[in-house]
């Protein structure tokens, strides 16, 4: 028989033995940034109050009542001191909901507070919602945008077809949050929406990724820009293509603007992800960008080649082969913090400074697009290295 009792005094021990674990950085780093060893939010990490009937009387067995099937995509950003992660938790029955977890160190100690968000409805209720995207705003409200998707009521006998909009809600303590109508564009659905932190000639600015379809983007596709007079009621008019689809690269079918971008004196820092096809399926990395200061939908620097791939463990998930990340944070002191989720499993950080990822764009080639060119590239490097070595021989 089995003592209840005992049971859920195990699991409690497992779970803060879990939120106690010292995570500690991966033996190798490439110098751009720093992946650290342990995942920092996993389904493990959720609170056993969300999962279990702790009454031995209606839970004899201590089963776990409502599974968790994964915690990924998180958003992010610095609220009173700590690191917060707005995570998108899976449930069991794949539907997806926010809540924020909160860590002193922002590599490890996660846990979560102690209700997930509770997010109200527009006339036209969500059947899911995810990846929500924070954005501290000029105008001093915090934003969350997020994918609502429905089902898609004009092909009824077809049951995946859905639709996917942006959503969007504000708030001011991550606990209350204000429903506002969903984004307006001319675009047939949208995913990966982000707000632009800044007033851009008084107006809200947002990063878009207009798409034809649920999955595929179609003749849509590339991370777009639009302006909106007000978030309240969010219509964007005109929408441009920033950074578009490109054949033959790590953003062949499909890319999405990551978080809300990072000021630095010398531009806005991107992360995005981007999206090929292959025999195994979409591979998902992520890339990186920077725009100009004065004008953030230009972009002015753009490293070739992916910025984090999927390696080892992160491989294996749900949706294998994936990395997507909607969240970081930039500390006062140029530290930065990289949320991205493996295989839309799990949440991991990778470290590294603003300093390092400026650099980064600035200097690593971009994409010539060819392999000749880019064997190029590497005659140029190798060159290069020859005549600083020969230098540093002669001056011994
Ligand atoms: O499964 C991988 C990702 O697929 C979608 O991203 P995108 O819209 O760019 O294809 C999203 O559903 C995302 O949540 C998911 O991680």
């Amino acid at each position: 028989m089995v003592n209840a009792q005992q049971r859920l005094a195990d699991l409690r021990a497992e779970y803060e033995a879990l939120i106690a674990e010292a995570n500690a950085p991966q033996p190798r780093s490439n110098g751009i940034y720093q992946r650290w060893q342990n995942p920092v939010v996993t389904a493990a990490h959720v609170p056993l109050e969300w999962r279990y009937d702790f009454n031995p009387e209606t839970n004899p067995f201590m089963m776990e009542r409502m599974g968790i099937n994964a915690t990924f995509n998180a958003g992010a950003m610095k609220w009173q001191g700590k690191y917060i992660v707005m995570v998108r938790v899976e449930g069991d029955d794949r539907k997806s909901f926010f809540a924020v977890a909160e860590s002193a160190t922002g590599i490890d100690g996660f846990r979560f507070w102690p209700k997930p968000v509770v997010l109200p409805q527009t006339e036209d209720p969500d059947t899911n919602v995810y990846d929500m995207r924070l954005t501290q705003h000029a105008d001093g409200w915090i934003y969350g945008l997020f994918c609502t998707e429905r089902k898609d009521l004009t092909q009824p006998d077809d049951l995946s077809a859905a639709t996917a909009q942006c959503g969007i809600a504000r708030t001011k303590d991550l606990i209350t949050w204000e429903r506002l109508p969903d984004l307006i564009t001319h675009s047939g659905q949208q995913r990966n929406v982000v707000l632009h932190p800044e007033f851009i000639d008084g107006k809200y600015a947002l990063y878009t990724r207009p798409q034809d379809g649920f999955i595929s983007v179609g003749s849509g596709g590339g991370i777009g820009w639009g302006l909106t007079d007000d978030m309240t009621n969010a219509v964007i008019d005109r929408e441009v293509i920033v950074d578009n689809k490109v054949y033959h690269t790590i953003k062949e079918i499909k890319n999405g603007q990551g978080p809300a971008p990072i000021k630095t004196p010398e531009g806005w820092l991107h992360l995005a992800h981007g999206v090929r096809n292959t025999a195994a399926g979409l591979r998902y990395v992520l890339y990186m960008f920077m725009t100009a200061l004065d004008e953030p939908w230009k972009i002015i620097h753009a490293p070739g080649g992916h910025f984090i791939a999927p390696q080892g463990a992160e491989r294996v998930g749900d949706v294998s082969n994936v990395t997507f990340a909607n969240g970081w944070i930039a500390d006062e002191d140029g530290k930065v913090f990289i949320y991205y989720a493996s295989s839309d499993t799990r949440l991991h950080v990778a470290t590294s400074t603003v300093a390092q990822l400026v650099d980064y764009c600035q200097n690593t080639p971009a994409d010539p697009l060819t392999s000749a060119a880019c064997v190029q590239q590497r005659i140029d490097l190798i060159a290069k290295n020859e005549a600083y070595n020969a230098a540093y021989t002669a001056a011994k």
